[in-house]
């Protein structure tokens, strides 16, 4: 046991928080390779002889060959036990060896670590200089006097586990290591230490105020102004900062030799009747939660890659950043400023793991800790408090409540009055200016926009702290699970989200999943969970709920968020078109309106609109344009999309990308009827009353089928909303099948009655088949279900049985290569994920129709399809066509392969392609984390009739 490591301690020997500054002074950085050992205790070892190896700084060293990662998601990977950890704590000695550049100035000298996880102690050619805990936040050291020219040796002692732990246990993996930047710091004399930039902006007119601990002069060129630090600024037509419009004025604060550059947003974050503002106009974030994450580096980002993530979300039209659950690397709040994205800041604290205990023992509630606390929520506010894009500061996650927050509320306040406070789980809310669930159902946030929520635990209504929450605007800072397919119900979301003014922002959990890469026994590299490794307990699965897969290919879910919170609703009408302006800042003039008129998704005129003054929050209406009216009758559905694409480049996406879009259908041109015909192309088996062919296309099926490879939201959550479990123990997932007629009538209709249901149980399907010869090429098929036996019976848990799908199974050969399809894609679509389909004509290969989910599970659904036609490898095409609509998927494994692989890897191209043509497929929801799936989005029980036609060709 070493006591540093132990005691509750923030850290000492540290030098007090400050900003992150950008400055002229001589500037080191230490990244690089290091000298590297690891040890399986505290104490190291101190065994001169021993070898190192060598390391990159920054780096988890578990994912540099040193011991493995590990994922929890609320369990602390050692007995709860505070503020103890067990000898068992895996300590990284680190050692460089480094000069001084020549002319670094001989005046004082500090040196930084931006983030080391979880404690560090450090010394400087033999001169212990002090420790420090808090993972995801900076320390400095004096140095001055210590440095030498050259030979200098800096060691750093870093322990996974220390007290600081009980404090990080946030939902991911644990990766110790020196992970963020190492610099030396030359401050030369006089310089100032601290800055901290105070903006304002009210009706036109932007104030500023820079203090510093030391006199300085600012200037800020584009605005012609020279000012002394401590003294008040107004400016009359400054361009406020939003994360719109992110004007920055790049000016510089000159103090003792240095020059310090400062990005000044111009802005001002209000509460007014419980509503949030800036600059005086109500804002609505669109937002996601983001952990730092990269498969390779895990939480060791470079630039490139938070630049990235800044990009994919200003092109997916997100607008808001929480940073779940700790201070990002400091440039990630740079971009943030330049391209425009407001932030929720929130501090490295989560003590999750004390729902073990009953969250006795929890440490905001105990005195012990309240320095920890307070140091971490001083060493957020201190580096970032001088950007614009953060306009609220987040006291942490999941930390149950406690004075500890009262303290830091406090000391918040008073040191930066001009941002409000969120957190979240204490619910009395008394320290946050937010009210704040995580999670609700559709019902219970609408609830919270009329602030008609009931009253929570331990707050007695109509109390003055019930009262107060009441007031308070609405931050929704977790919603829409998005572990994999899904989250459903976006729209649904959103809409409730636009309709209240107590919102001011949702978040998406989460922005990307956690998964690292690895390889498994055959050396395939595939992306790894908690689950994939040896380290128990583990959080399984649960780390992959992002709507970035972990290389960041974008999954459906972000397309489809990006297309719920699109800055434009374009609302396509015959009659008109109109346009709702979302942005909350500015007007549309950045846009230009593209129109194309489709039949049956081939092009016939397209055009463009000239786009009309909008208003932030404003609407439009405009006539449909004479060119689309005029286009002569065609065939099929007449569409007319209208997309809005950017005008000009911007520093976030070409010219050309489309921000929004929207489609309405102006006719329906009505086929010519088909010449009857009393030949069935179809040939069936005439036992099983299955196909055996279909012109000359090798065919077999149909089955009636019910299953799908549950996807993580059918498993709910905690044992809640567990629909996988149910539909086995009913049986979904082997039904039987058997034949029971099989006839042809006169009119050469093939008449099948089918069977089927699962072993043990009396419940089963009934069904008909009534295939009724259309033309010389084309095959009606009606088919009616009728639920038979005990189904009443099976309810399991909380919710009655449902289906997981209604449908259709038929092998095709393997030679299927392409599909072809009029209805709503490119992606796949589900019934409560559906939005960011557009109606047109498609193509895929069908392995392009997969998407990879890392766990895998059912997808590739496309809603609402007209037709389809699959075709490949010279073979005849089988073209379906809806009775209206149906719902498809095809692929070159079964759903039962599906559901039994554990990787996508374990997947191997069967010699037949599936396809799957669904009446119904169950919603997506977002019960992994959050609430049961909406009765509308399952399928009941009970008797159903569809219909489709099958051709050649
Ligand atoms: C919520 C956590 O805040 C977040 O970190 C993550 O774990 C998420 O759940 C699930 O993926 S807490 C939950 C118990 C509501």
């Amino acid at each position: 046991m070493t006591s540093y490591v132990d005691s509750p301690s923030p850290g000492a020997g540290r030098r007090a928080p400050r900003a992150d500054l950008q400055t002229d002074s001589p500037r080191l950085s230490l990244n690089g390779q290091w000298k590297f050992r690891l040890s399986p205790t505290a104490e190291g070892t101190d065994d001169p002889f021993e070898d190192w190896d060598t390391i990159r700084v920054p780096s988890h060293w578990v994912l540099e060959g040193h011991g493995e990662p590990w994922y929890t998601n609320t369990a602390y990977p050692f007995p709860l036990d505070p503020p103890h950890v067990p000898d068992e704590n895996p300590t990284g000695d680190y050692r460089l060896r480094f000069d001084l550049p020549p002319h670094w100035p001989d005046t004082a000298s500090v040196l930084r670590f931006q983030g080391v996880d979880s404690c560090a102690r450090v010394w400087l050619n033999g001169t212990e200089l002090g420790h420090s805990k808090g993972s995801r936040l900076p320390f400095e050291f004096e140095v001055t006097g210590l440095l030498l020219p050259r030979g200098n040796v800096l060691a750093v002692r870093v322990h996974r586990w220390s007290s600081g732990s009980y404090l990080e246990d946030q939902d991911m993996w644990w990766l110790p290591g020196i992970f963020r930047d190492v610099e030396l710091l030359a401050r030369p004399a006089g310089c100032v230490d601290d800055v901290f930039v105070h903006t304002g902006f009210a009706d036109g007119t932007g104030t500023v105020r820079v203090d510093a601990d030391r006199p300085g002069v600012v200037e800020i060129p584009s605005l012609s102004l020279r000012f002394d630090t401590g003294v008040s600024v107004s400016v009359d037509g400054v361009e406020p900062w939003s994360a719109e419009s992110p004007r920055l004025y790049r000016g510089t604060l000159v103090a003792g030799g240095e020059r310090v550059e400062l990005a000044i947003g111009f802005r001002t974050v209000s509460i007014v009747d419980g509503r949030l503002f800036v600059n005086g106009r109500p804002i609505l974030m669109r937002g996601v939660n983001r952990h730092e994450h990269d498969p390779h580096r895990g939480r060791s980002l470079d630039v490139e890659t938070m630049r990235r993530d800044v990009l994919l979300m200003k092109r997916h039209n997100i607008n808001a950043v929480r940073t779940s659950h700790y201070p990002p690397h400091p440039e990630f709040l740079r971009l943030c400023d330049e391209y425009g994205l407001w932030v929720v800041d929130e501090c490295d604290i989560e003590t999750h793991g004390f729902a073990y205990s009953g969250w006795e023992g929890n440490p905001p509630a105990d005195p012990a800790w309240r320095d920890a606390l307070v140091d971490r929520a001083q060493r957020m506010v201190e580096r970032d408090k001088n950007h614009p894009s953060v306009i609220i500061w987040s006291l942490g996650n999941e930390s149950g409540a406690g004075d500890a927050f009262g303290d830091i509320e406090r000391w918040i306040r008073q040191r930066d009055p001009s941002r409000p406070i969120h957190y979240e789980r204490d619910r009395s809310y008394r320290h946050s200016d937010f009210h704040s669930v995580m999670y609700p159902s559709l019902p219970e946030l609408t609830e919270i926009g009329l602030r008609e929520e009931p009253a929570p635990d331990g707050v007695s209504p109509g109390s003055p702290d019930d009262v107060r929450r009441r007031s308070l605007p609405h931050l929704l800072c977790e919603y829409g699970h998005a572990m994999g397919n899904g989250p459903g119900s976006l729209a649904d979301y959103q809409r409730i989200l636009e309709s209240h003014e107590r919102f001011c922002g949702a978040f998406i959990w989460e922005w990307i999943d956690h998964g690292l890469w690895g390889h498994d026994a055959d050396g395939v590299p595939y992306l790894r969970h908690g689950g994939d490794l040896d380290q128990k307990p583990n959080g399984e699965r649960f780390c992959l709920d992002g709507l970035l897969f972990a290389d960041r290919t974008p999954s459906p879910g972000l397309v489809e968020y990006a297309k719920v919170i699109e800055p434009v609703v374009v609302d396509v009408r015959p009659s008109d078109i109109t346009l709702r302006n979302r942005y909350d800042v500015i007007d549309l003039a950045h846009l230009r309106l593209l129109w194309t008129v489709a039949d049956d998704g081939i092009a016939v005129a397209s055009g463009e609109l000239a786009t009309p003054s909008v208003a932030a929050r404003a609407t439009a209406v405009l006539p449909v344009p004479p060119a689309a009216l005029a286009v002569p009758p065609g065939t099929g559905e007449r569409w007319l999309t209208v997309r809005a694409v950017l005008a000009a480049d911007t520093p976030w996406a070409p010219a050309g990308h489309e921000v929004a879009w929207g489609q309405g259908m102006l006719a329906v041109f009505k086929p010519p009827a088909p010449s009857r015909s009393s030949t069935n192309v179809a040939r069936f088996d005439p036992t099983t009353g299955r196909l055996t062919g279909f012109g000359d296309l090798a065919i077999t099926g149909p089955w009636l089928d019910v299953w799908r490879a549950p996807i993580e939201n059918d498993h709910g959550h905690g044992g809640l909303n567990d629909l996988a479990r149910s539909w086995r123990a009913v049986g979904m997932d082997r039904f039987l099948h058997r034949t029971d007629e099989v006839s042809t009538l006169d009119d050469g209709t093939v008449v099948v009655r089918v069977h089927c249901g699962p072993a043990t149980q009396t419940l089963a399907l009934k069904a008909e088949f009534r295939w009724t010869p259309v033309d010389d090429r084309s095959v009606h098929l009606r088919v009616t279900v009728e639920p038979v036996g005990i189904w009443e019976n099976t309810p399991i848990g909380n919710h009655t049985v449902t289906l997981p799908r209604l449908g259709l199974r038929f092998g095709l050969p393997a030679t299927v290569e392409t599909a072809e399809w009029f209805g709503p894609g490119p992606h796949e679509s589900y019934v409560d994920s559906q939005t960011a389909a557009r109606v047109g004509r498609h193509r895929a290969s069908v392995d392009a129709l997969q998407t990879p989910y890392p766990v895998p599970q059912e997808n590739g659904n496309h809603v609402d399809t007209r037709w389809l036609r699959l075709y490949g490898g010279g073979r005849p095409r089988l073209r379906v066509t809806g009775d209206p609509h149906f719902a498809f998927t095809v692929r070159r494994w079964t759903t039962e392969d599906l559901d039994r692989a554990a990787h996508p890897q374990d997947l191997r191209p069967s010699d037949t392609v599936w396809l799957n043509i669904d009446h119904l497929q169950q919603g997506l929801g977002s019960a992994s984390c959050g609430p049961a799936l909406p009765d509308r989005y399952r399928i009941p029980v009970k008797p159903y009739e569809f219909g489709l036609t099958l051709s050649r060709g």
